[in-house]
């Protein structure tokens, strides 16, 4: 490492923005030195980077929403390790659910939107919270209205959303309206966005790759970027990708949420087949959980498939010669060593980083010594140590 990478790294890491660190992180890594031994920090030092800039673009992406949906007032602070939003129509047993599984205390009703503004609860489960929001029933034009309008820009932002779908009722009459307005509101649901990567340049003409990856003929991508005036662009499939998947790249007002489908009332007449159908229809895109809210039927598998879908990693700090702490600090899937140092006490245990001890309980290897790079897994106890 030169000193001039040593500073930079500094500047780096003092950044304050999230926009001042991806330029210090860009510079940083254009100074990295070239040889073997550098080629996984290199890569880190990457994926941070793509992690800096997708944060920085869901954040523009809530900004521009939320100025869009008339300020403020529809926001619910984030709490606990994630948010989960409930999205399902009218009477399809939110607050019921929502009531079994935390201590709030929700109106249920038997007539039509009983709940009339988003409704925060929370959670918990095992040792975390899952902040838990109700929206207002979905009807077909929701969007149109400005409380469907506040209630989807939540959804946008939510960490994981969970389509409520009443299994006493047409299933997919349900599934229509609710994806339909879901669409409007220009979320994606379990779409991955790294199939194609959009990248607008200064120069170059437009410059496509990967044209294998695409699912149809390549010059309607051609033609859209023409007819969209995009003139200087690169463009990379990735992966297999469709037209709209392309689209939805190019544009970044469009967000990305994963989902599964709860299904309720699974104690009425009729609901199993209507579960079947449902499992049919949609169980490739996603999950489908089962459950009764009333009878409290199946809520633990439905935690564990809100907490899978949240991508989250808990991890156990300890200090040596004691027991490890039982509340987890939290952190997203992908997260290494240096991420969990950073949330506990930056200048001691990242920049004063001697090593750091991983026991896994269920591992063939008990008890690593690792490195700020390390990859943490789901339930890691980590014992750092500083100089
Ligand atoms: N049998 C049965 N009934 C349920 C279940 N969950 C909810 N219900 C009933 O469904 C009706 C609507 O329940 P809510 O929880 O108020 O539904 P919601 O989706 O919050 O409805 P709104 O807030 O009005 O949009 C009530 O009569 C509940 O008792 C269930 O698991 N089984
Ligand atoms: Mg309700």
């Amino acid at each position: 490492m030169t000193p001039q990478f040593e500073a930079q790294r500094q500047r780096y890491e003092d950044a304050e923005s999230l926009e001042q660190k991806i330029t210090e992180l860009e510079k940083l890594i254009a100074l990295a030195p070239h040889h073997k031994g550098a080629v996984k920090m290199v890569s880190d030092y990457r994926k941070k980077l793509a992690r800096h800039k997708a944060e920085l673009e869901k954040k523009k992406e809530i900004e521009r929403v939320r100025r869009s949906s008339g300020g403020e007032e529809g926001a619910i602070r984030k709490e606990g390790a994630g948010q989960v939003c409930l999205v399902g129509m009218t009477k399809s047993g939110k607050s019921t659910l929502i009531n079994a599984v935390t201590n709030a205390n929700l109106a249920v009703g038997d007539y039509p939107f009983t709940t009339t503004v988003p409704t925060p609860a929370m959670m918990t489960f095992e040792n975390i919270n899952i902040q838990m929001i109700e929206l207002p029933g979905i009807f077909e034009g929701s969007y149109d209205t400005s409380i469907g309008r506040q209630s989807l820009a939540l959804a946008r932002g939510a960490d994981c959303i969970v389509i409520l779908v009443d299994l006493s009722q047409d299933v997919e009459q349900q599934m229509h309206v609710v994806l339909g307005e879901i669409e409007r509101a220009r979320i994606r649901l379990n779409r991955e966005k790294s199939a194609v990567r959009v990248e607008r340049v200064g120069m170059g003409g437009q410059m496509v790759y990967g044209a294998q990856n695409y699912q149809g003929d390549i010059v309607e991508v051609y033609e859209y970027l023409r007819a969209r005036r995009v003139v200087n662009v690169i463009v990379r499939f990735q992966k297999p990708a469709t037209f709209q998947q392309f689209i939805d790249a190019l544009d970044t007002s469009v967000a990305y949420v994963r989902a599964l489908i709860v299904a309720t009332k699974g104690d009425l007449t009729g609901s199993s087949t209507r579960y079947e159908q449902l499992k049919a229809e949609y169980g490739s895109r996603f999950e489908v959980v089962p459950i009764s809210a009333v009878r409290g039927e199946n809520l633990e598998a439905m935690k564990w498939a809100l907490y899978n879908h949240l991508d989250i990693l808990r991890i156990y700090t300890k200090v040596p010669g004691k027991k490890p702490e039982t509340k987890p600090i939290v952190l997203p899937e992908g997260a290494i060593v240096e991420d969990a140092a950073r949330k506990i006490h930056k200048q001691l245990f990242v920049e004063r980083f001697r090593s750091a001890i991983i026991l896994r309980q269920n591992d063939k290897i008990k008890r690593r010594q690792v490195g700020l790079n390390y990859p943490l897994q789901d339930g890691d106890v980590l014992q750092l140590l500083h100089r």
